[in-house]
């Protein structure tokens, strides 16, 4: 079925025709630009493309005088296929070429891309009566390639193709070609493969190319999580939830996904791999931490180098063991350094008894860090083996069951945050003896001797009673620790020993009336510490000045500018990081409460929270290092970008928001300022929750003002209950996530417009809710005013939220009803129990009724003075 053509030369002029206008405009067209092939997109995978079948195409065309094959061949010479056919002066043209067949490779919708040119059938003379400037495009589906000789009725058309541009004598004069390319798209398939078919009813057509492709979403690594090839959905709006798997040595705790579109992109990444601990992240792999580096959990960014006066000589260690005559508490994070605080040197005696001695000593010179207790091990002089510890907070002590006349060995050490230092040097104390205890209190032994003898033996008794008729009624604990009432010398000389711990001196961390349980992870008010230096120092981790690059600013915050720069810490990769700094001149307040956001910020860990690096605060400017966000706060990102994103990658946006305040809530930690202008949002639209100061709420935020309380609050963000008698809780941030989302889908728009404070929480407290942003999803705008019921237990919680909007991301068809442009008023609250304005009979009654009069000569001024044409203000009016 090769054609007539001759093969063209270099030069492209060497062709020849067959009696019909076609063959030189097919020559030029080929030898010309067209050749350069351009080569296909990465999420496109071809299934046929005539361009680079070396072979015979094995394509089919009849009638015999109908389509004909041009054998050509490109600057390189190889061979390239053209189709044409010209017969417009001839009357009923049915010319078919038909398609080898072609397998779709599991596809359900395939594109077809055809390359065509088509003369102008004003520019033909003679040629008008039958000339025509379309074809057709047919397909049939068939699971093998025997289906070919089905009758041209089966074919299924896809389309009539016509000619964006047409070519005249003239262009031929000129050899200029002008080549249409068109694109359609079928689906869904369900055979294996299918035909093709093009017909010609009289045009004068050369077809250049073919091209038949499916497209996919390609192999991608993202958040450590592998996603496959993936074939997109039949439907072209179809989003398909692909399931990653954890690259080597990763692991998860949400597990990933990401969407497939029907375009072949990856959209909404959710959950994420984290490297395991002695791994870390570098080049979207695990690579294992080096002798002398260690990661302790999946958690920790990255392998660090061991803490001072610790090793590992191992690879992908969780942790360094501490050098010699070094120390760290089993408590202690393994990032802390191994140390021995400058031991204490003076211990002296105080009181001695012949049961007793109490001593006293002087705090180390040079603590590392603040001395959290002491403990003090002492023995009977030569009797080493058999040791007591105990403990106190303060530097004094009485120790006492010991024996008269007897010598004691004492030693002392301090505990630190770094952990415990070395012993003091021994001290050598003697017990009085007994004859010395007997002094002017002699007189009264008979009567504390009997009186004892009788307590004791009453106390027996009584312990008798309890524990032969009820020990496990009360609990054997209670019965034991009255046993050790009753014989105190059991509990002190059993080797170590915490029994004289002082159970007050323990700190403990209190969340909602409940003590802080091991494993339970609730958020710690930095507050809560006595010395706030040693909250954020705690949570967050100190960074040497030098190791901070900073390049520019970027915003300002209450406390001193905001700038980008970078982060070299050593063993590490330099990254981008936001540097907050605190202004010079500051207040011991103002440094407290700038640090504050770095001891609560450093309590969190989640991929929609922002993240903190750390601190400076060891020299100036002080400064708090987060993780750099690309596209700043989400408001202003919003406002830019006004109508650019689809509605699916909003909602990843807020699930994004929601997840991480999910997070803060389980957390127990209720932000009271959640507003865009405090989401952050990087260049994979990943959205963040930042914004912890300790007293924000209340001085930073310039959309705080003051209510009849005297507290400061961010009105139009903040749930009634909140306003009214300060009632913050994860509750009322469900409320002003509602606020976030309408201002989502409204690109940035100001909750309430320009209304004042005082009309904002009459009407809403009225029953007015926002209405609908333009073209909102109505399953959105129904979560939004969810969010702003009344009754705060009547709103989601934020893991529904989250469930909601997973639910929506998957079935995206559910986003396509919009909320009703007829019944969506622009500008106007929305009264949602019962309907607004059917009962007044002014629109001066209904604004004064909705606490709004003042705006009604506007109304008028602007021809709203019914009911009626009040009703109409609809999203077309406006
Ligand atoms: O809208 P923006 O560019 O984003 O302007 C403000 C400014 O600093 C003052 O807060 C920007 N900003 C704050 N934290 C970060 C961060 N972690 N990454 C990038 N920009 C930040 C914020």
């Amino acid at each position: 079925m090769r054609g007539s053509g001759a093969r063209a030369g270099a030069a492209g002029l060497g062709c020849s025709g067959g009696g019909s206008p076609a063959p030189l405009w097919t020559c030029l067209l080929l030898c010309g630009a067209l050749r350069s092939l351009l080569a296909s997109p990465s999420n496109e995978v071809t299934l046929l493309d005539s361009r680079t079948v070396l072979g015979d195409l094995g394509w089919r065309a009849y009638p015999k005088n109908g389509w004909e094959e041009i054998g050509e061949v490109d600057e390189n010479y190889a061979p390239i296929h053209t189709y044409q056919v010209c017969k417009v002066m001839e009357q009923n043209q049915n010319n078919w070429l038909l398609t080898s067949w072609i397998s779709n490779e599991g596809a359900s919708r395939i594109f077809i891309e055809l390359k065509f040119t088509l003369r102008d059938c004003n520019s033909l003379p003679g040629g008008l009566g039958t000339c025509k400037e379309t074809f057709n495009v047919y397909y049939f589906e068939s699971d093998d390639a025997d289906g070919r000789n089905v009758k041209e009725n089966q074919y299924i058309k896809i389309d009539t193709i016509a000619a964006d541009e047409s070519f005249t004598e003239l262009d031929l004069g000129d050899r200029v070609m002008k080549l249409n390319t068109e694109v359609r798209d079928v689906g869904p398939l369900t055979k294996k493969g299918f035909y093709l078919a093009f017909q010609d009813v009289g045009a004068c057509i050369a077809l250049v190319s073919v091209r038949v492709y499916y497209k996919k979403c390609p192999s991608v690594i993202r958040n450590l999580a592998l996603f496959p090839d993936t074939i997109t959905g039949a439907d072209s709006s179809q989003l398909l939830e692909v399931s990653g798997s954890c690259v080597n040595h990763s692991v998860t705790d949400e597990p990933p996904k990401m969407h497939c579109s029907a375009e072949g992109e990856w959209l909404v990444p959710i959950g994420k791999c984290m490297c395991k601990a002695g791994y870390e992240e570098k080049n979207s792999t695990c690579q294992v931490c080096r002798p002398g580096f260690f990661k302790a959990s999946p958690q920790s960014p990255s392998c660090s180098k061991c803490p001072p006066h610790s090793y590992t000589h191992e690879e992908a260690s969780t942790s360094c063991l501490c050098e010699e005559h070094y120390f760290r508490r089993e408590s202690d994070p393994p990032t802390m350094a191994c140390t021995t605080p400058s031991p204490i040197s003076i211990v002296k005696k105080g009181k001695i008894a012949k049961n007793s001695i109490s001593l006293s000593w002087q705090e180390p010179d040079r603590p590392n860090g603040i001395i959290l207790e002491y403990e003090i091990k002492y023995f009977e002089k030569d009797q080493e083996t058999s040791y007591t510890i105990i403990k106190s907070k303060e530097t004094k002590i009485t120790v006492d069951g010991l024996k008269p006349a007897s010598t004691y060995i004492f030693q002392i050490r301090a505990r630190t945050a770094a952990g415990y230092g070395g012993f003091s040097r021994r001290f050598e104390f003697e017990t009085s003896p007994v004859s010395v205890a007997a002094s002017s209190d002699q007189s009264q032994i008979p009567i504390i001797a009997v009186s004892v003898t009788v307590g004791v033996i009453l106390l027996a008794v009584v312990i008798g009673f309890l524990l032969s008729g009820s020990c496990c009624d009360h609990g054997c604990g209670w019965a034991s620790s009255l046993r050790a009432v009753a014989y105190p010398s059991l509990i002190w000389r059993c080797g170590y020993s915490k029994a004289k711990q002082d159970p007050e001196e323990e700190k403990m961390h209190f969340h909602n009336g409940h003590i802080k349980l091991p494993g339970v992870r609730t958020y710690i008010d930095p507050h809560t510490y006595e010395d706030p230096n040693q909250a954020v120092h705690e949570f967050a981790k100190e960074i040497e000045a030098s190791c901070i690059t900073i390049e520019r600013v970027i915003g300002a915050g209450e406390f001193g500018e905001v700038c980008s720069g970078r982060l070299k810490l050593p063993g590490k990769r330099e990254f981008p990081v936001a540097i907050k700094t605190l202004k010079v001149g500051y207040t011991e307040k103002q440094r407290r409460d700038f640090l504050g956001e770095a001891s609560i910020m450093g309590q969190f860990d989640h991929p929609n929270i922002i993240h903190l690096e750390g601190v400076v605060t060891k020299s100036k400017p002080v400064m708090i290092v987060t993780e750099y966000m690309e596209n700043g706060s989400l408001d202003t990102f919003l406002k830019k970008n006004d109508g650019q994103f689809t509605v699916i990658q909003l909602v990843g946006m807020l699930r994004g928001i929601a997840s991480g305040m999910k997070y803060l809530s389980d957390m127990g930690y209720v932000h009271r300022d959640l507003a865009a202008r405090n989401i952050l949002i990087n260049s994979n639209l990943v959205c963040k929750v930042s914004d912890f100061g300790l007293s924000r709420v209340l001085e930073d935020d310039p959309e705080a003002a003051y209510t009849t309380r005297g507290g400061k609050i961010p009105i139009r963000w903040t749930a009634p209950e909140a306003i009214a008698f300060r009632k913050f809780t994860s509750a009322s941030d469900v409320w002003s996530y509602g606020i976030v989302m309408w201002e989502v889908v409204s690109y940035g728009e100001r909750p309430y417009w320009e209304m004042t404070n005082q009309d904002v929480i009459k009407a809403v407290e009225e029953g007015y809710r926002l209405p609908s942003p333009m073209d909102c999803p109505a399953a959105l705008y129904q979560l939004m005013l969810d969010c702003w019921q009344k009754d705060r237990n009547s709103r989601p919680k934020f893991d529904e939220i989250v469930s909601m909007l997973d639910k929506l991301i998957r079935n995206p068809s559910s986003l396509k009803t919009l909320v009703n442009a007829s019944s969506r008023v622009s500008n106007l609250l929305v009264e949602h129990s019962p309907l607004g304005s059917g009962a007044y009979r002014s629109v001066g009654e209904w604004l004064e009724a909705i606490k709004m009069g003042r705006y009604t000569e506007i109304f008028m001024e602007n021809g709203y003075s019914t009911m009626d044409a009040v009703a109409q203000v609809t999203l077309e009016s406006c």
